[in-house]
């Protein structure tokens, strides 16, 4: 094989990464209210009832802290690509649905997911997300072209009809507590009506996926991630703690082999944790977030301090205001870099979400050799 030729390699979340797509603002609408939509966003949030285009400062001030850290990232030899935005405030529709707005292409680490030499577009949960992968074809596009052995694929498009989203969320008034005890059973927003999955529920160590059951992931999903990644072990977690679970990257982040850090109000059960102990992991609580709310219009929570982009197994991007995720992880024998992002994080997640990988060093390996 021609080495020169591999634009695509990415096989975990830690190995030094050579080539990221870092997502854009432009654009970005808040979605109208759609079934899957209406479990995500708190009961309390400011965003109830809103939609439509965010406003141009705060666009602007997005941008600006995303073309900071891309050309940060650039200046230590990582190649930045971009999407190409599309017009995110337009009805789009299939034959089974239509909807106000689309949402916009900050968090690339929500639909593209990249295991070796194969980008996957994911299925996506939410209908406003449906026509997402179409800001990220050109870059697509151009990696297939350039590298013969690139794989680009896509899980079949859902229907996401209603018969996709239980009913019972649709209540605005179902409070923390039964939330909490919906997920704790595993009773999400998603039914198992068709395969499901957003790529931000899934975490790459090797050989094993390890993919977060939730709101926006599905046991469909996670069975056509089986069948798909035939050479893959992949294994289903969730985290009873956590009344929105969407996405695995505020919870359970990886830091380099053999350490992770979890969310301290979102542990992963015990019988969950046997694999990683087994094979000498260590998980450890993650250091307090530095704020107590998150940042007006988001949907993510204070725990996008975790929300961490890891450049090697030595450095790691943490958002720059927090300040206890920083020293655990210097303490850690990290170095640390803060990076600006808190005001973009509302724009789709924190330093993890609006980044996707196209090349770390590295190959498959095997990190949990006892099953
Ligand atoms: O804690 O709100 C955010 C994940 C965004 N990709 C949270 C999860």
């Amino acid at each position: 094989m021609d080495r020169n030729k591999v634009i695509v390699n990415s096989w975990n979340e830690w190995d030094p990464l050579k080539h990221v797509i870092v997502g854009r603002a432009d654009g970005t609408c808040i979605p109208a209210a759609e079934p899957a939509l209406e479990a995500k966003v708190p009961e309390d949030s400011d965003m109830k009832g809103k939609f439509g285009p965010r406003t141009k400062d705060t666009i602007d001030k997005a941008n600006q802290l995303l073309n900071d850290f891309s050309e940060m990232l650039s200046k230590r030899g990582i190649k930045v690509d971009r999407p190409t935005p599309i017009d995110f405030n337009q009805n789009i529709s299939t034959p089974d649905w239509k909807v106000e707005t689309m949402f916009g292409c900050m968090p690339p680490r929500d639909v593209l997911l990249t295991v070796g030499n194969e980008i996957l577009e994911a299925t996506m949960s939410y209908r406003c997300r449906w026509f997402e992968y179409l800001c990220y074809r050109p870059l697509l596009k151009e990696y297939y072209n350039l590298d013969p052995n690139m794989r680009h694929e896509s899980a079949p498009k859902p229907r996401l009809t209603d018969a996709d989203y239980r009913e019972d969320y649709l209540s605005d008034k179902i409070g923390i507590e039964k939330r909490l005890k919906w997920t704790e059973d595993k009773f999400f927003v998603t039914t198992e009506e068709e395969p499901l999955f957003d790529a931000a529920d899934i975490l790459r160590f090797g050989k094993d996926l390890i993919v977060q059951h939730g709101f926006t992931t599905n046991l469909k999903g996670i069975d056509w991630l089986r069948r798909h990644f035939k050479d893959h072990r992949i294994h289903a977690v969730n985290f009873p703690g956590d009344p929105y679970p969407i996405h695995i990257d505020a919870t359970f982040t990886p830091i380099k082999e053999g350490l992770i850090i979890n969310n301290p109000q979102r542990k992963l059960p015990k019988d969950q944790r046997k694999l990683f102990e087994k094979n000498g992991w260590e998980i450890i609580d993650a250091a307090q977030p530095a704020h107590n709310e998150p940042p007006a219009l988001c949907y993510s929570s204070v725990w996008l301090s975790m929300n961490v982009l890891v450049l090697d197994p030595k450095t790691v991007c943490v958002e720059k205001s927090e300040k206890y995720q920083a020293e655990q992880l210097d303490k850690l024998g990290m170095e640390v870099i803060p990076v600006d992002l808190r005001d973009a994080y509302a724009f789709g997640g924190g330093l993890h979400c609006c980044t996707a990988d196209v090349y770390r060093e590295g190959e498959i390996k095997d990190y949990f050799p006892k099953q």
